[in-house]
């Protein structure tokens, strides 16, 4: 079939390239070459490559169509995609090509790139990884499609005003997105609140969810697939004519700014009260526009329900779409008119769950009051749900009545809540966690209940990156170099193969090329002296991933080089990044004492040249593939049994930086990996931690035992560094929810060990060799693998 209908291929030659762009520049953007600025250029060159993976989408979609497969469906309120031109050129084959065309417009390529603005539609981790699960997909070529809201407000911009995060809105999206495909005919219906009737239920608001889609291309393949994201507009009839003639403007459009509001603002944290409403607003306006596309889909090639789940299968990335499940109950039972326990087989059937945490307060709940409110049918819908369950419950286990109230899909204490986790395990065939450390904790006490219920439904399936991105885009110098000790670049599409590079560990002449490769990265990134070693810690901000530990220890070194530099160790450049939610008081109070402590030791004389203290602002995907290549220390410091995965750790091994770690989440991992003779292991364990936690932990002992631990927090508490930062001194004083005082000196203590590693570049270089060569299991596409032969069972389909 001929999908072009007629109309030409687009060339690969540099002439034809370059023929395209110009005729972009002039048909779609409308202006010439003699008038062009540097948007113009960045947004016709994007649309140029942009052209290329629209071809493979229309022949990817057709192949798809014909086969009519099984499809995966990813559903997550985030996703942090990171910028794109860099990745849509390199997946275009067109890198090479861009340079030459955009100099007869005359801009460079680094002008053009930086007006690429990253999509920031996430917080961390979890948005994080559905990009990379999207990107490995493709790679594998599996039907998939993600699915999101279209915020027009990602996550805040960071910046410190002396010293304090202070959050800018983000208008990512201001200038246009050039790689965006609006959808606007595929629009869905979406109803809150109103009544039950006779009829069913009546809602008394409703909106309309217009999806737009960016090109997910596979690497090395053909296959182009999408991310669907919605935006919410209200009806076409909204805005009040009447209104607007009489001067009440504001009223005038009140409807419509109600409806937008439910896409404006990735919300940055759930630690408010405020908007909390909205965000539950938010997260059934996904998952409904979402489920009657993927139904729409359905039915391209389907007509019974009984396929459904042989065709479909849908992820939920953690528990914000969860309403999915009672939506598609609510789909097949009230307008499908399928009776109840034909739906709840087929419900079962379709979803999986991946859960991202371990920390009680963060798995979600909702009160009943709002959710009822909300979406009544719903609530009713959970509540025979829930009916269900406990019948089960009981029969298994007659007379275990706390095992009942613990398994309810509604908490009653202190407040009436649905409980997402709880109604995600139940409507779900399967429940992962993200780290093998992580499934283990999940089953014994997360989800201990529902294990001992259901034990066959819980897996594991361990994080990983793309290998594209955060090796071969962020780092290409290095990439060079593997490519070369390898003989080929075939580890972009088949990760494992780095272990090929262990036996140039032992090369001199390979050593010798890689840390310059390394010195390349560090003086790009331009933060520090690059022959100090860089100690990085990137991530978000929350007490329990201790950033305050590395703090203590950043005082330390202070300390001792101005008093015992004898002990001192070796020259660093000390690098935080990450955001704090701009509600969680305790974690900026740790941004704002690190600023004061950079600032007192970068104000000091006798530190220079061998202590310094970095944070730039505002830690993205942008700034993390700067600084990952960069890093020659990666902090993964958390309290053990609180890290569910880490991804950093895995991006941060992969481009040869050594690990200092606790043994939590997937540091398990890298370390059985990488080795533990290549691994700083520190710290409690789990069982340890929780042991400590649960007796009576006193964190004053340790402070009144250790002399440089007391003197570090004496400093803070004197005001030494500009008066800041007591508050956090004396919550690890009084509480130390996180162990971090009773994780000090085994942390300090092993530091040192790592400071007379550096000192011997020859060993070190030859064990950050060998944390590249052993890290291939940390590939997304393996990360999809295992997805697939333990959950979602789909084949990919190729393009002819
Ligand atoms: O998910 C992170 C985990 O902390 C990390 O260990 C893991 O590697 C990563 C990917 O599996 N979790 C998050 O990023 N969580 C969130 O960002 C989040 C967002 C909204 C919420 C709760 C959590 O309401």
């Amino acid at each position: 079939m001929d999908l072009r209908n007629g109309l030409r291929p687009l060339g690969t030659t540099p002439d034809e390239f370059q023929r395209d762009l110009l005729s972009n520049l002039y048909y779609r953007r409308g202006t010439t070459v003699e008038s062009a600025s540097a948007q113009d250029a960045y947004e016709t060159l994007a649309l140029t490559v942009r052209d290329r993976l629209a071809e493979r989408r229309a022949r990817t979609a057709a192949a798809h169509y014909e086969s009519n497969p099984r499809w995966v469906y990813y559903l997550s309120a985030e996703y942090l995609l990171g910028p794109q031109l860099e990745q849509n050129l390199l997946y275009s084959g067109t890198t090479e090509l861009a340079p030459a065309a955009l100099k007869t417009l005359g801009f460079s390529p680094e002008e053009v790139a930086a007006l690429d603005v990253e999509p920031g539609l996430g917080n961390g981790g979890l948005g994080r990884l559905a990009a990379c699960l999207l990107d490995s997909l493709a790679t594998l070529d599996i039907p998939a499609v993600g699915y999101g809201i279209r915020y027009d407000l990602g996550i805040f911009k960071q910046e410190f005003d002396n010293g304090e995060q202070v959050e800018r809105p983000d208008d990512w999206a201001f200038q246009g997105d050039p790689w965006e495909f609006p959808a606007p005919d595929d629009w869905q219906m979406v109803g809150f609140y109103g009544f039950l009737g006779p009829e069913g239920w009546v809602p008394g608001e409703v909106v309309h969810g217009e999806p737009s889609h960016l090109l997910i291309p596979g690497y090395g393949t053909e296959t182009v697939n999408i991310v669907r994201l919605w935006r919410a507009r209200a009806a076409r009839a909204s805005f009040d004519l009447r209104r607007f003639s009489a001067g009440q403007y504001a009223e005038a459009v009140e409807e419509a700014v109600r409806a937008e509001n439910i896409s404006k603002v990735l919300y940055p944290d759930d630690s408010t009260d405020m908007g909390r409403e909205l965000r539950l607003k938010q997260q059934y306006f996904l998952v409904s526009c979402s489920l009657r596309d993927i139904v729409r889909r359905f039915r391209f090639r389907n007509a019974d329900w009984d396929d459904f789940p042989a065709k479909t299968v849908i992820q939920l990335n953690d528990t914000h779409p969860t309403l999915a499940i009672p939506e598609l109950m609510r789909l097949l039972v009230d307008e499908e008119k399928l009776e109840w326990e034909h739906a709840w087989s087929l419900v079962r059937r379709t979803f999986a769950y991946t859960c991202h945490t371990l920390l009680p307060e963060a798995l979600e709940t909702w009160p009943v009051d709002m959710l009822g409110r909300l979406l009544p049918r719903h609530l009713e819908i959970i509540y025979l749900i829930n009916e269900a369950l406990l019948a089960e419950v009981r029969s298994r286990f007659p007379g275990d009545l706390d095992r009942v109230r613990r398994m309810s899909l509604i908490q009653e204490e202190p407040q009436r809540r649905v409980r997402m986790a709880n109604l995600a395990v139940t409507g779900t065939f399967a429940v992962n966690g993200v780290a093998e450390l992580h499934s283990q904790l999940l089953t014994s006490t997360t989800f201990a209940d529902f294990a001992a219920l259901w034990p066959d439904r819980f897996t594991n399936v361990t994080n990983g990156v793309s290998p594209r991105r955060f090796v071969r885009l962020a780092n290409p110098g290095l990439s060079t170099l593997i490519t070369s000790g390898l003989g080929s670049d075939a580890w972009l599409r088949d990760l494992s193969l780095l272990s090929g590079l262990a036996p140039l560990a032992d090369d001199p002449a390979f050593r010798e090329q890689w840390r310059t490769e390394r010195r390349h990265a560090k003086e790009a990134l331009g933060l520090g002296d690059p022959g100090a070693m860089l100690d990085v810690m990137i991530k978000r901000f929350h007490e329990y991933k201790r950033q305050q530990l590395k703090l203590l220890h950043v005082i330390t070194l202070y300390h001792r080089l101005r008093d015992n530099p004898e002990r001192f160790g070796v020259p660093r450049t000390v690098l935080f990044g990450g955001k704090a939610a701009p509600a969680y008081y305790a974690a900026k109070s740790i941004i704002r004492l690190i600023n004061a402590v950079a600032a007192a030791i970068e104000a000091d004389p006798k530190a220079y040249g061998l202590l310094r203290v970095v944070f730039p602002p505002n830690y993205n995907v942008t700034l993390a593939e700067k600084i990952i290549p960069a890093a020659d220390l990666s902090e993964q410091i958390s309290m053990a049994g609180k890290e569910a995965s880490g991804t950093g750790n895995m991006k941060l091994a992969l481009n040869g930086a050594l690990t200092i770690g606790t043994l939590d989440g997937a540091n398990v991992e890298i370390r059985d990996r990488v080795g533990a003779g290549n691994f700083f292991l520190f710290g409690l364990d789990t069982p340890a931690a929780a042991a400590l936690r649960a007796s009576d932990y006193r964190p004053r002992t340790y402070y009144d035992s250790d002399d440089e631990l007391r003197a570090a927090l004496d400093a803070i508490l004197s005001g030494a560094f500009g008066g800041v930062g007591q508050e956090v001194a004396h919550s690890l004083l009084d509480r130390d929810e996180y162990l971090t005082l009773a994780d000090y000196r085994s942390y300090v203590d092993k530091q040192d060990e790592v400071a007379a590693a550096w000192e011997d570049q020859e060993h070190w270089t030859r064990m950050s060799i060998l944390n590249t060569a052993n890290s291939g299991f940390f590939s997304a596409d393996r990360t999809v693998a295992d997805y697939l032969s333990r959950i979602w069972h789909a084949s990919p389909v190729r393009l002819s």
